[in-house]
């Protein structure tokens, strides 16, 4: 992994419906993301937030299910030409969220520098919604479909160019709660998904072990999109859409930890952390001792 690490704060939390999610990259470094990181030698340069803005108010309201689609563009427009800045100047990106809809800015920044990039997707959901499958009308379900091209095209062609990343190129870990449309997209695409049937059965080293060797060889990079409510809601209450039945503190670390050792991730983001329903910080904390074990923290 590269010894230069920039950070990039999203405030953004208008890719879902409940407020709070914009403060999480506040939450973050008040949990010592960069002093954590400079411990390992890392140099940090923190470059602060992209600037969202609050929408008019009639935004919210869409005719095509989209809610606050506009800002939602405007705010990834922005995040992928600064995330691209950190790539070509030869810094690692790590992207502080905000809502999961960020993570179509940061695959539009990261992938044109990329032949083959990699993405493993840690989250309880798919965030594979189309405007037509999604129950909620929230953008932060459709990240990963606009993604690989599917859904509006003013969100798809973030970045100049559309699609980002092949499906056979995508490893979901944690999946629990799929849309009846996020199921049949992943089997027609052939997407990798270990769900918590797999981690429960398989155990987290081995699932770690099989993404690792299912993305080597036909990646030339690998971006980490780390949605905390991946975790269980007992190890990480402040996320806004928690399911029980998740993967657990220690499994976490231990899939970090792999990570870490197959020097195989490139960029990553960690999204979601809302500090209005959060216990004292303790999901901003989680995800700073997450980066910690992915950027190379042992234990002895
Ligand atoms: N996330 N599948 C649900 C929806 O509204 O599309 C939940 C999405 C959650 C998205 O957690 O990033
Ligand atoms: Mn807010
Ligand atoms: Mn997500
Ligand atoms: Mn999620």
């Amino acid at each position: 992994m590269k010894k230069k690490i920039s950070i990039i704060g999203v405030p953004m939390d208008l890719g879902q419906s409940r407020r709070g999610v914009d403060m999480g990259p506040s939450a973050i470094r008040y949990a010592g993301v960069v002093e954590r990181l400079e411990k390992l030698s890392y140099q940090i340069h923190d470059k602060g937030d992209i600037e969202i803005g609050r929408p008019g108010k009639d935004e919210e309201a869409s005719d095509d299910n989209l809610k606050y689609l506009k800002a939602v563009v405007k705010a990834n427009t922005k995040l992928a030409e600064a995330v691209d800045q950190v790539v070509s100047a030869g810094d690692f990106p790590l992207i502080l969220g905000g809502d999961h809809s960020i993570a179509i800015g940061t695959l539009a920044g990261v992938s044109k520098h990329y032949q083959n990039l990699g993405v493993i997707w840690y989250d309880a959901h798919g965030d594979l919604n189309t405007s037509e499958t999604s129950p909620s009308g929230n953008i932060h379900g459709m990240p990963l479909a606009v993604s690989i091209g599917i859904g509006h095209a003013d969100l798809k062609h973030i970045g100049g160019y559309s699609p980002k990343i092949k499906p056979e190129n995508i490893v979901i870990i944690g999946a629990r709660s799929l849309d009846d449309g996020e199921k049949i997209l992943i089997r027609e695409k052939g997407i990798k998904v270990f769900t918590m049937h797999e981690i429960d059965r398989m155990g987290m080293a081995k699932v770690m072990e099989e993404t690792v060797s299912y993305l080597k060889d036909k990646t030339d990079g690998v971006h980490l999109s780390l949605d905390l409510d991946g975790l269980d809601p007992s190890d990480a209450p402040g996320v806004g859409t928690p399911v029980l039945g998740g993967i657990s503190y220690r499994e976490s670390h231990l899939a970090m930890e792999i990570l870490a050792e197959a020097k195989m991730i490139t960029s990553a983001e960690f999204v979601e952390v809302n500090p209005i329903i959060d216990e004292r910080n303790k999901t901003a904390t989680v995800a700073v001792e997450l980066m910690g074990s992915l950027f190379g923290e042992r234990l002895l």
